[in-house]
């Protein structure tokens, strides 16, 4: 069988959690089939390989599914053990990892929901919320390079899908992460230099008109939004 019938993934274009298993994938150099779920359509692979939670990404590995973006980086990793390791293995520098990834699922994941999906009375306090984590990471982070020190790994690959995403919080939200933070912009650049990453990145432009969109549909004050957007640019 070839790899690429071997290795199947389901997920969305914008999706920051497939883009987590998109770049795990691609730092691994796995071939593998792509599958684009219209979340307001899923498919019956989707409700069959996620029957709980019926979420994007999925990784199926010879017809078996694995859910949950960190769960399925760490599959990745274990399965495909030769190169570039993403997890330390250490215990306790792995149990670190895995701590921050889970950080970053709350204060970035979690509060960035608040932000795009959320009504503007809840978006100031979902704001101040995301630069206090984006802080803590920042802090984390130190001087390193990476998040795990010289090489790219774990919290790496949990945290960079968020950063095509900064732009729709800014805009939303009129601040600007650079300025609170401009030791993790300088790591996400880093970041961004990879093919592994720059290959699995949606636009941060097409995301925005994306929640502009939904936010219309969703009758979300996307108006108050573009005036926003105006004063963003003044
Ligand atoms: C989150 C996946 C998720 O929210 C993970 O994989 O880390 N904890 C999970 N997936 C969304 C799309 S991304 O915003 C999803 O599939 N939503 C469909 C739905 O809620 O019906």
């Amino acid at each position: 069988m070839a790899e690429e019938e071997e290795v199947v993934l389901l997920d969305e274009w914008l999706s920051m959690f497939g883009m987590r298993a998109r770049i795990a994938l691609a730092e691994k150099g796995i071939k593998y089939e792509y599958k684009e779920e219209d979340l307001s359509n899923k498919s019956p692979l989707l409700l069959q390989m996620n029957p709980i939670h019926k979420k994007i990404p999925v990784l199926i590995h010879k017809g078996k599914p694995i859910c949950e973006s960190l769960i399925i980086i760490e599959y990745i990793d274990q399965v495909w053990n030769h190169t570039a390791p993403l997890l330390p293995s250490d215990p306790y520098l792995k149990a670190q990892a895995r701590f921050w990834a889970d950080f970053v699922n709350k204060k970035v994941g979690d509060v960035g929901g608040r932000i795009w999906a959320g009504k503007r009375e809840e978006i100031e306090e979902a704001k101040k919320e995301m630069i206090e984590g984006l802080k803590q990471l920042e802090e984390t982070l130190g001087y390193n390079t990476f998040f795990g020190g010289e090489t790219f790994g774990f919290i790496d690959v949990a945290l960079i899908p968020f950063y095509n995403w900064f732009y729709t919080y800014e805009q939303l939200c009129h601040f600007k992460v650079e300025t609170h933070c401009p030791k993790l912009i300088a790591w996400a650049q880093r970041c961004i230099h990879r093919e592994s990453v720059s290959k699995s990145l949606a636009g941060e432009k097409e995301i925005y008109n994306f929640v502009v969109d939904f936010r219309k549909k969703s009758q979300l004050d996307w108006r108050n939004i573009c005036e926003l957007k105006n004063l963003c640019q003044e």
